[in-house]
């Protein structure tokens, strides 16, 4: 029996060594990749997804005869080291790995191209050495003659490596995305996946993404349906006189903040203010309180998409990293005709979001990113808020006016523990929850921002400016409901209310001289920054899905999941129920309701189509055509 099992070894070692040694070269040098990227953090489990890929590969070869399994495996050997040499040198220059799209996009980044042998290092060879050394060993196999299992046994074979594989595989992306929903999908977090699915797994999400949107764009769209988008992206202007060109000339400073959400606004805990800065600053500021997020998987991306162009996010996947070469009609772009610097500040690594390769796109003259920054104090994902709104304040006195800067602050960010650690608010009875921590994050923000508020007023930018602020996302998911309706008294748990009164974020305009400061309860969102600002600072910026929020009467708004309100009722799409806001009732649809239903449907699959097909390329330079 021993011999017997000693000669199966045997057999299989003489027979398919190639397996093993390439086993034993492609997982050592992921691991040893993996490990390269972040030390501290390396999930357990990824050892288990790199064997899944891996066991998928072998068991593809297998279904070659000898020579053809051995040429497979080395060629699979040489495309990981290749991957893992570019993911090296990339990384060195982004602090990121690479992506198919981030290949397309390389022209677009100027002098990296030219840099790349400076950022190749010496042991990154080392990754290929085997590559080299496995040459004599094909050699060798190529003057024996091994014995080869039968065609039927070696399919069984790679059947069962192949389905083993698979489900391996799939449970570590599951794991993921539950843990991050919609992570695998925009890889907003490249190396965050890599480091849990493995380098190998990364790259196969990559790709599939990418084919996937390929065949979306692909499908031709028919004439008649171009026309038809063109004739609503044109016809969806609400041309109104109020505040119109009253920016004009001024600067326009708009402040993203993470994760500010509406039920932080005027709320006390323990007797203290949440957010004392902010409340003060919008009782002098326009304010309105009924203003939603509408982000889709993009999350911060997908704010600044909305406020920026005006047009859906994705339907799935982040618009910033599948739309980052599209031609757009962006504010930035828009504001640059009329002779403004423009610029954005986020104290996180460029990349981050494929936001270098987008702020281009989007008609931002420079974006000053934590690379450019003094990044020596950190908070949770990148710059403090208090250094990085510091150097912001202090950059924007030597900009060239009239500017328009993007601010987005990054500290108060899930899972706000390392804001929280800043603050001295009393959040007694929620201690250690991911709301007692959001609140003490939130609230360390709100200090920074009236240290920046107040450095505006101080220089004498916020007369000559006009700023916008507002939140990106919710901060609070789901699975928290409870504990904040327990810090808000909240008593109905319907969804209609989680969406309706809890899905909220803060949104105000600040005019010089505290001008036209009050409360306007309009129904409103991210899409509608752009056409109001547009009116505000006399653009012409056609191409956009959204509404005029100082000129129209009705409270229009669609969300990325189906959901919308026109200030009458709200439709949630979640338990497709219709509601009366003014009851709080669940409603009959009449007729009318459904169809509007499919209307909206249809607005949200035309700004896909807008994405996919690039339409504006086209649409813009007729345009330009048109007004020369
Ligand atoms: C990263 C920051 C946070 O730079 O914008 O992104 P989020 O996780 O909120 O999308
Ligand atoms: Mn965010």
């Amino acid at each position: 029996m021993r011999s017997q099992v000693r000669e199966k070894v045997e057999y299989i070692l003489q027979n398919y060594v190639d397996i093993f040694i390439f086993l034993f070269l492609v997982f050592t040098k992921s691991i040893i990749f993996i490990w390269t990227l972040h030390k501290n953090y390396v999930s357990p489990t990824v050892k288990y997804s790199l064997f899944a890929s891996l066991f998928i590969m072998v068991g593809i070869s297998l279904l070659f005869k000898t020579k053809g399994r051995i040429k497979f495996l080395y060629i699979m050997d040489l495309i990981v080291s290749i991957a893992i040499v570019a993911d090296l040198t990339y990384f060195r220059f982004f602090n990121d790995l690479i992506s198919v799209n981030s290949i397309r996009n390389i022209g677009l980044l100027g002098d990296v191209g030219d840099s790349v042998e400076n950022l190749l290092q010496f042991t990154d060879f080392l990754f290929l050495t085997d590559v080299v050394l496995l040459i004599p060993v094909m050699i060798y196999f190529r003057n024996r003659k091994p014995h080869l299992a039968v065609f039927k046994k070696r399919v069984l074979a790679f059947v069962t490596l192949f389905v083993l594989g698979i489900i391996m595989q799939y449970s570590g992306i599951r794991a993921l995305s539950i843990e991050q929903p919609g992570l695998l999908s925009s890889l907003r977090n490249k190396k965050y996946v890599a480091r849990c699915i493995g380098n190998i797994g990364y790259h196969g999400v990559d790709i599939y993404n990418v084919v996937t949107t390929e065949i979306k764009k692909s499908q031709k769209l028919p004439e008649a349906k171009k026309k038809k988008i063109e004739k609503i992206l044109l016809s969806n202007k609400d041309k109104g006189k109020n505040f119109a060109n009253i920016g004009k000339g001024k600067n326009l400073i708009i402040i993203q903040v993470e994760s500010l959400q509406q039920f932080a606004i005027n709320r006390k805990i323990n007797g203290q203010e949440v957010t004392p800065n902010l409340n003060k600053f919008l009782k002098s500021s326009l304010y309105f309180d009924n203003f939603y997020y509408q982000i889709g998987e993009g999350n911060t991306s997908d704010a600044e998409f909305m406020t920026n162009n005006s047009l859906y996010p994705a339907a799935s996947g982040a618009a910033y990293t599948i739309y980052s070469h599209n031609v757009l009609n962006s504010l930035g772009t828009a504001l640059k005709k009329k002779n403004y610097y423009t610029s954005v500040f986020h104290g996180n690594r460029k990349t981050f979001w494929s936001r270098n390769v987008m702020y281009p796109t989007e008609g931002f003259d420079h974006f000053y990113s934590k690379e450019e920054m003094d990044a020596s104090e950190i908070v949770g994902l990148g710059i403090s808020d208090k250094s990085f709104l510091t150097q912001t304040l202090d950059k924007l006195q030597t900009l060239q006016q009239p500017y328009y800067s993007f601010v987005i602050t990054l500290s108060s960010h899930f899972p706000y523990t390392s804001a929280a650690k800043r603050s001295n608010l009393d959040v007694t009875g929620f201690e250690g929850t991911d709301i007692g921590n959001y609140l003490k994050g939130i609230n360390y923000t709100d200090e920074q921002l009236g240290m920046f508020l107040k450095g505006l007023e101080a220089k004498g930018i916020l007369d000559n400016s006009i700023v916008v602020m507002y939140g990106d996302h919710n901060a609070i998911p789901v699975k928290d409901k409870s504990i904040l309706y327990k810090l808000v008294g909240e008593k109905d748990n319907s969804d209609y209310t989680w969406f309706k009164k809890y899905q909220k974020v803060p949104f105000l305009i600040h005019f010089p001289k505290d001008k036209h400061k009050g409360i306007n309860h309009l129904f409103s969102g991210e899409m509608d920054t752009y056409p109001t600002l547009a009116n505000i600072f006399g653009l012409n910026a056609p191409y956009t899905l959204g509404k005029d929020m100082l000129n129209s009467k009705e409270g229009n708004l669609t969300f990325r999941n189906g959901s919308f309100t026109d200030g009458k009722t709200f439709y949630v799409s979640t338990v497709d129920k219709f509601y009366d806001i003014k009851t709080n009732k669940a409603i009959k649809p009449t007729k009318a309701m459904l169809e509007e239903k499919d209307r909206r449907q249809q607005q949200l699959e035309y700004s896909d189509d807008i994405l996919n097909k690039n339409l504006l390329k086209e649409f813009v330079s007729k345009n330009a055509n048109q007004n020369n």
